[in-house]
Order: C-alpha cells, then structure tokens, then sequence
C-alpha cells in the first residue's frame, strides 16, 4: 500500500558547477517528461513550486580561484537551501530537480536544519568528493559531498551551518570514476562505497539491502538520494555532461528505487545532470521520471 506524501517540486535550472552549458534546462525536460503526472497518478499530492531564480547572466569566473562560477554557485545554492529548508518546515517531501550536482550542496544544507543525523544515498559514477586541491577540472559539481562533509571552499561549506552530513552517514552506489584526491578521502573517512565492482559481484538486490542496512544501524533520522543520471550507463542516459561507461542499468535502478520505496525511509530526493542538448528525444528526463515513479511507489501490477 502506497502511504500518501505531499511532494514539493523544486526545479533549479543551474548549470555553472560544470562547463557545458544546457543542463539548466534539466527541470524543464523532466516536467516535460511528465513528473507531475506520473507521481500524482500514484495518489501523492503533488505541488510544483516552479524554479529556483536562478541568475543565467552571471559572468563565468575563469579566473581568480580554480573554482569555476564560485560566487554564482554560492548564491543559487543559498536560495535552494532556503527553499528546501521552508519546504521540510511545512511537512512536505522536497523533490529537487536539477540543474547540475553542484545544486547538491544547497539542498543538504537545507535538509541540515532538519535533520540531526541525515543518511545519504549518493548514486552516481563520480564520488563527487573533490576539493579545490584536489579536482582535476575546478567544477563544482565534482565536489558536493566533499562541501557536504564541511570540506572545501568556506563560502560553499558556510551555506547554512556545519558540517550537513557525517562521513559514515554516506553510501555511495555505482561509482566509477574516482580521481585520486577523492580514493584518499573515501579511505580517510572510512565512506562506504559501492564501486560498479562490488554490485557486479553481488548482485544490486544485495547491495541495496547492504546499504539499507547499514544506514539503519547508523540510527539515521532521515535519508536523503541524490541522484545523478550519470550513475545509469550511458546507453539508457545519455543526456549528461559526464557519462562513462559500464554503469548501471535501467533495471538495476529501477529495483534500486523500488527497494528504496519499499522500505519506505527515503525522507528526501534530488534527481541532477539531465543535460537536454546532450540528449536523445528526452530519453535521460524520460529515465528520470520512471525512475521517480519507482520510487514513489509504481509497480507493474
Ligand atoms: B558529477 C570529475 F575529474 N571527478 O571532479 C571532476 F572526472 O556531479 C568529474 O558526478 C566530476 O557529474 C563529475 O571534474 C561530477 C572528473
Ligand atoms: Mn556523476
Ligand atoms: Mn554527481
Ligand atoms: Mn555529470
């Protein structure tokens, strides 16, 4: 039995954590794809609360810092966590649509005045634990589970207050592509990662009821999922600005976001990287929208 939620829909059409330019149309192709529908069809009581304003005019920041877009990251990213924030206030389930992955550290910092000991499912090829020092491209989007953690740049980690998440409060599904800064940190914070390695071995049904598992015993009173698309092989997502090979697939995820359903915890999701110019016909949006549907509850019979 599906118990009711009422679902806010925040979009946040931002694209400059990351240097190709389209991904700002991502909340646009997934309403496009009919997120709305699909989810109110399921019995939740859904409101779309429309666009976080985003400044599209911001001069790109070459320069400066190797952190691309610092200041206009920062500031989509206050808004976003305000809105989060007012969102968990009034009881309802925040569901951001992104916009690039950087936008994550808007939302967990909203989330943080909620929540005391928030879980983190991140699914995605990418850690997204670098830090200035350490990434490899200056996009921020590398970098907001590091932000999340209180590592990096002080005007990202300083959006809203302290550290959001605690390192053994994170599981990581599907990663991939892993620079080196990032191995170090996963390492040193003892983050439970599961690489394309352990679900391949394992099966993603043992994996999801590992993870599961052991953010319960990590007594979390809350569990946020930050979705990227990239986390899907490219084959089934191809709208994203950085895909790479040997990912998951449409039916992994899908049982992934099904189990998730059926435990029933998830208190939070963030579905990010749908990069329309990149895609074709909207497949990635489309993926995105079946997949929340999955998660809220769909089944096929
Ligand atoms: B995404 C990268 F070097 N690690 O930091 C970097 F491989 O939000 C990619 O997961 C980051 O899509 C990808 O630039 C960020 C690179
Ligand atoms: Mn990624
Ligand atoms: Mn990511
Ligand atoms: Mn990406």
């Amino acid at each position: 039995m599906n118990s009711q939620k009422e679902i806010s829909i925040i979009g946040v059409p931002a694209d400059f954590g990351q240097s190709r330019r389209g991904v700002d149309m991502g909340p646009s192709a997934i309403r496009y794809a009919g997120v709305v529908e699909r989810i109110e069809a399921l019995g939740h009581i859904v409101m779309d609360e429309g666009d976080i304003p985003v400044d599209m005019d911001a001069p790109r920041e070459v320069s400066g810092t190797n952190l691309k877009n610092l200041k206009a990251v920062t500031e989509g990213n206050r808004k976003l966590a305000e809105k989060v924030s007012e969102t968990v206030r009034g009881g309802r389930f925040p569901l951001v649509l992104g916009g690039d992955h950087s936008i994550a550290i808007g939302t967990l910092a909203g989330l943080n005045e909620h929540y005391s000991n928030l879980g983190v499912i991140w699914y995605d090829a990418h850690t997204d634990l670098n830090t200035a020092e350490t990434s490899p491209s200056g996009n921020i989007h590398g970098m907001p589970l590091a932000v999340a953690m209180g590592l990096g740049h002080g005007d990202l980690t300083s959006i809203g207050s302290g550290p959001k998440v605690k390192p053994e409060n994170i599981v990581v599904i599907g990663a991939r592509s892993i620079d080196p800064g990032e191995r170090e940190l996963v390492k040193e914070k003892g983050i439970r990662v599961y690489t394309m390695h352990e679900i391949d071995r394992d099966g993603m049904t043992a994996i999801m009821q590992d993870a599961i598992r052991y953010l319960e015993d990590r007594g979390v009173d809350g569990v946020h999922l930050s979705l990227d698309l990239d986390g899907l092989d490219p084959l089934y997502t191809p709208g994203v600005g950085t895909p790479v090979q040997g990912g998951l697939s449409y039916r992994e995820s899908h049982l992934a976001m099904e189990m998730l359903h059926s435990v029933g915890r998830i208190t939070s999701a963030e579905f990010v990287e749908v990069n329309p110019i990149l895609d074709e016909r909207n497949k990635t949006a489309d993926v995105a929208v079946g997949l929340m549907g999955s998660l809220f509850g769909e089944t096929l019979i």
